[in-house]
């Protein structure tokens, strides 16, 4: 056993240690956990479920029952179901940055996937999520991945979260398979050889629901699945293999069953606890499916993990709040940088005034069926420092425009190819390039694009602390 986490960096301290001058000087409660008004009873519970490189089409109720995922079915029905789900980016860490922070990855100085780039760690300037929840009183934890960087100064537990179980960049390599992993446990090092890390994650979600259901709590529950490394139980593996699926799909399918068995397992934890009207549950994927892994279904969707065609960044969105979200497909579009402001809003947290959100508060628009504002959202991913020739888009109403993917591999030269444009309405599938009929579009939405990414690159090469504090008020 090895501890990672000095003791100074354990919950009880950890407010304290938030290295966001901007939230120091914000709010009230500071100082730490301690001194924060007690929590009213009332107050609304958050559960953050996030798959890894899970497809949209993926659930059964998407692909007509290809696969099995009752709980994740059922959790549809219950919920808002958003046919324009998008994630902030087409890989892991980039995608969780913007989830957390409400800000573009490239904002946050998360472009990487790998921790030697040093590319994948978390500005510290930047004020998660879990940062405001934290500073309202709320019983905040992370429960499985953590790929915002390594090392002390990035760890979750001085992110926002009073609680971590699960596996920073620095476990990443003791994943050997999901039957033989490390996690750390509240700042300690335990490897596991003893049951399937899916269903590991979930008895510890079970656990933190269990012990704080007397007061507010945040969670974030971040499954590894179904992402590499592909194991599951041979059973169920051979179940989709005797429909027809090749071994790594047959394996995918099984990863997805597990998650969705543990999901309906927490699901039904928090009816009995007597929660389940009092909670909100998101559920989401990061990004699309793997490109280097089987050959799954993926509703119309062109391209998968890594690009920014919608087959990489389109994920299935969800979410369930009793009473006060009417459940049913949704055609508001919706992307990781609204979540932290809308599920704010939701709990009646006030955000830092010197904040600067890329997301928008969707929570009057969700609850009122009302057009949120119209807005152009963006994206771009490569491999190396951020090129933005390469595989970037953006939205604008129906409109597209997609500078295309070239490769996953690591690219140090600008592209030459042209931009794409679509129109997602008729052309989900992104299939009917549109760009030379449409030229002052093109050029338009191009511009925009470029604007966009100027922006951004600002931000991301900013110096390392203290840049936002002193941030003029918006
Ligand atoms: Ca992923």
């Amino acid at each position: 056993m090895k501890t990672i986490v000095p003791s100074a960096l354990l919950p009880s301290a950890t407010v304290a240690l938030m290295t966001s001058s901007v939230l120091a000087s914000s709010l009230p409660v500071a100082g730490g956990a301690s001194e924060a008004t007690p929590p009213s009873p009332a107050k609304t519970n958050v559960l953050l479920i996030l798959a890894d490189d899970m497809a949209y089409g993926d659930l059964a109720c998407v692909n007509g029952g290809l696969t099995r995922t009752p709980s994740l079915d059922q959790l549809a029905l219950q919920s808002m179901f958003f046919n324009r789900g998008y994630s902030a980016a087409p890989v892991c860490a980039p995608a969780r940055a913007a989830m957390l922070t409400g800000r573009y990855p490239h904002r946050t100085g998360v472009t990487a996937l790998n921790k030697n780039t040093g590319r994948t760690r978390l500005h510290p300037d930047e004020t998660t999520i879990a940062d405001l929840f934290a500073a309202t009183g709320y019983a905040t934890g992370l429960i499985g991945k953590w790929h915002c960087g390594d090392g002390p100064a990035c760890h979750p537990l001085r992110r926002g979260f009073r609680e971590f179980s699960g596996f920073t960049e620095d476990l990443f390599g003791k994943l050997k398979s999901y039957y033989d992993y490390a996690l750390e446990i509240q700042g300690e090092e335990r490897a596991f050889k003893d049951r399937y890390m899916t269903d590991h994650l979930t008895e510890l979600a079970v656990d933190f629901v269990r012990r704080h259901r007397d007061r507010p709590f945040f969670l974030h529950l971040a499954y590894n699945a179904p992402h590499r490394p592909l194991n599951a139980p041979e059973k169920l593996i051979q179940s989709y293999k005797d429909k027809g699926f090749d071994n790594d799909t047959a394996t995918i399918y099984a990863m997805v069953e597990v998650m969705d068995h543990g999901i309906g397992r927490l699901l039904g934890e928090l009816d009995a606890l007597g929660l389940a009207g009092n909670t909100i549950v998101v559920f989401a994927s990061d990004n699309g499916p793997d490109l280097y892994t089987g050959k799954r279904f993926n509703a119309q969707f062109r391209g998968t993990k890594y690009t920014v065609y919608d087959g990489g960044i389109h994920v299935p969105l969800m979410i369930r709040w009793p009473g006060r979200l009417t459940p049913g497909r949704d055609n508001t579009l919706i992307h990781f940088v609204d979540l932290l402001p809308t599920l704010a809003a939701a709990c009646e947290i006030t955000l830092p005034g010197a904040l600067d959100l890329d997301g928008i508060n969707l929570l009057d628009a969700l609850c009122h069926a009302r057009r949120p504002p119209e807005r152009m959202l963006f994206w771009q991913w490569n491999r190396g420092l951020p090129l933005y020739t390469h595989n970037a888009a953006m939205l604008d109403g129906d409109w597209k425009l997609v500078r295309p993917f070239v490769t996953s591999r690591t690219i140090t030269a600008e592209s030459t190819q042209p931009p794409m444009l679509f129109n997602l309405r008729d052309d989900p599938g992104e299939q009917n390039d549109l760009a030379t009929r449409n030229p002052d579009r093109v050029a338009l939405m191009n511009g925009s694009l470029s604007e966009w990414a100027g922006r951004v690159e600002r931000d991301r090469v900013r110096p390392a602390a203290g840049a936002r504090a002193s941030a003029a008020p918006r």
